[in-house]
């Protein structure tokens, strides 16, 4: 290839000055040009256009990657594992509806594509999301992880009762193979309804010890599957708020003494998550308790190691992300949001306990948070801050992993209106979840590659900042870095990943100006 074509590992190829490829490494010029507003008193906006330039640099073999997820034998873990080995293998499968052939529909990374440019009559042109760069494909993952439950893949995956069974059928001499490693129980922080499932568990009550443990685990796991990377994605259950003490779980320092004492407000996620940061393991939490408290992001901070949270955005989430932000952007204000679900799976279960409920509760009302606060028109001091949003979940057995959620929107029109707009929405839970994790896992890995530097600085490329926000569209209560604010929209979200592969690329920001079609 020319300097000045970046080829050969995807079917895109990208004809920029901005970039080039040198020794495996993509490495591209970006100017990023951004707006610097101030409030000035009396309402007017002083708006200063910035740029900076920056120089990304991305290795561009993908390595052999791991994947270990905390509660593989759960209904994400099994399902996402006969997943992939129906992928992997080619296995078609009978339905009712007739022959089905494995795919990865629900996955942005598999399933979506993104826009590259127009041709030259001036229509967009979309290529498939993982060819504009490369990045790992989940049938080359290996799985792994850990469960309380010591139930082998093929138990998991009847138990769960979400695959079809002619694939259930197939998948069970594979999935047999696969049993959970040992895990750790710390039985204050899941409902007290899940104490049967715990029977494959690490010995001993050492904290401490139980860090060493996974970070051993983990070890093993890659040497015996001769793996490059590891990432590790807790698909546990929801585990219940840790108090944040201080000289506690407030700084690095303390979390490891806490730790160390085996203090009891020291959650098992957090335990993982603190292994994984520990040997630079990249951890993603996928369900809402606040493991990564502050002494955990200061870990990840002082190690340089990627974390992301919290709590998959699959169903309802998703959807209010989308028509939340709609509705605000289209100055009309919601009033109230009634999110309602019943589901009759494990996870349903477990909280339906009110301390694992209320760790759910706080990550799905979050949403709406920065939409009320981008509109002062329709929120402010007089009229109100707040929707009224009220979260219900009732644990219905019948229903198994066929979750429903109900949603009504409230809203004000013009000239004191109103609007009410309900869903219903219907969805195998694990169906949903589990194309996620594939995503999570898929752009976890693919960050872990990426290095920057300013372009006029005579330092060394480093990794980006540890709280991987680029995984927010995926989340329901995306972590972001201390003093930023999350970003919940889905549009935002899904804008920014675009960019970013653009920018690595060299190429300009997506734009719909369409001038092409707009001018003479
Ligand atoms: P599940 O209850 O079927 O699976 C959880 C598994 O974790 C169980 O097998 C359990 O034995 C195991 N477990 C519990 N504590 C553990 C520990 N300390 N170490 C290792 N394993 C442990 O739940 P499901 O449906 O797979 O969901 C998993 C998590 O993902 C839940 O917290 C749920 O709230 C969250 N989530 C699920 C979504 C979905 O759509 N399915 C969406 C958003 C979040
Ligand atoms: C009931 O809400 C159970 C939950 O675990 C959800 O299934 C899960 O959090 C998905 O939530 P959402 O809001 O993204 O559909």
């Amino acid at each position: 290839a020319s300097p000045d074509v970046l080829s050969g590992y995807t079917s895109v190829k990208v004809f920029s000055d901005k970039a080039k490829i040198e020794d495996g490494f993509i490495v591209s010029d970006y100017t990023y040009e951004n707006a610097i507003v101030k409030r000035v008193p009396g309402g007017l906006y002083e708006v200063t256009p910035t740029k900076v330039d920056y120089q990304f640099k991305l290795d561009m073999k993908v390595p052999r990657t791991g994947l270990m997820m905390v509660g593989l034998g759960g209904n994400n873990g099994s399902t996402l594992t006969a997943t992939i080995l129906a992928n992997r293998y080619g296995i078609n499968f009978r339905t009712k509806n007739g022959v089905q052939t494995p795919n990865y529909y629900g996955s942005v990374t598999q399933a979506s594509t993104l826009k590259l440019g127009v041709d030259e009559d001036g229509n967009d042109v979309y290529a498939p999301f993982n060819e504009i760069l490369p990045m790992l494909h989940p049938n080359d993952i290996v799985i792994g992880g850990w469960d309380i439950n010591s139930a082998s893949l093929a138990d998991a995956m009847a138990r769960s009762k979400v695959l079809d069974y002619d694939l259930q059928r197939q998948l069970a001499k594979y999935m047999a193979q696969i049993k959970p490693l040992p895990s750790i129980y710390y039985p204050d922080f899941i409902a007290a309804n899940q104490s049967d499932r715990a029977d494959n568990l690490i010995d001993g009550d050492s904290k401490w010890d139980h860090v060493q443990r996974i970070r051993q685990d983990i070890r093993e796991f890659k040497a015996k599957n001769e793996l490059e990377k590891v990432i590790v994605v807790w698909t546990a259950n929801t585990e219940r708020y840790a108090e944040i003490i201080p000289g506690v779980n407030d700084t690095a320092e303390n979390l490891l003494n806490a730790i160390k004492s085996s203090h009891d407000e020291v959650a098992p996620s957090t335990i993982f998550a603190v292994a994984c940061i520990l040997d630079g393991v990249p951890f993603i939490n996928g369900s809402p308790q606040n493991t990564f408290v502050p002494g955990c992001i200061d870990l990840a901070e002082k190690n340089q190691s990627f974390i992301g949270g919290d709590d998959f955005k699959s169903g309802q989430t998703k959807i209010k992300s989308v028509l939340a932000q709609f509705l605000v952007d289209a100055g009309i204000r919601p009033l109230s949001i009634a999110s309602y679900n019943h589901l009759g799976n494990n996870d349903g279960y477990n909280l339906s306990a009110p301390q694992q409920f209320r760790s759910k509760e706080i990550s799905k009302k979050s949403v709406v948070d920065d939409m009320i606060a981008s509109n002062h028109i329709l929120y402010n001091d007089e009229k109100g801050k707040t929707i009224d949003h009220c979260i219900v979940i009732k644990y219905l057995p019948a229903v198994g992993d066929s979750k429903v959620a109900m949603d009504e929107y409230y809203s004000e029109l013009m000239m004191g209106g109103h609007n009410t707009i309900s869903i219903h929405n219907v969805c195998e839970d694990s169906l949903l979840a589990s194309p996620l994790i594939i995503d999570l896992t898929v752009i976890a890995e693919f960050f872990s590659r990426v290095t920057y530097k300013k372009a006029d600085s005579e330092d060394d490329f480093e990794k980006f900042y540890p709280v991987l926000s680029v995984l927010s569209y995926w989340l329901k209560a995306p972590l972001a870095r201390p003093g930023c604010e999350p970003v919940n929209g889905l549009n935002k979200q899904r804008t920014a990943l675009e960019n970013l592969l653009r920018a690595f690329v060299g190429l300009a920001p997506q734009n719909e100006l369409k001038l092409e079609e707009r001018l003479w």
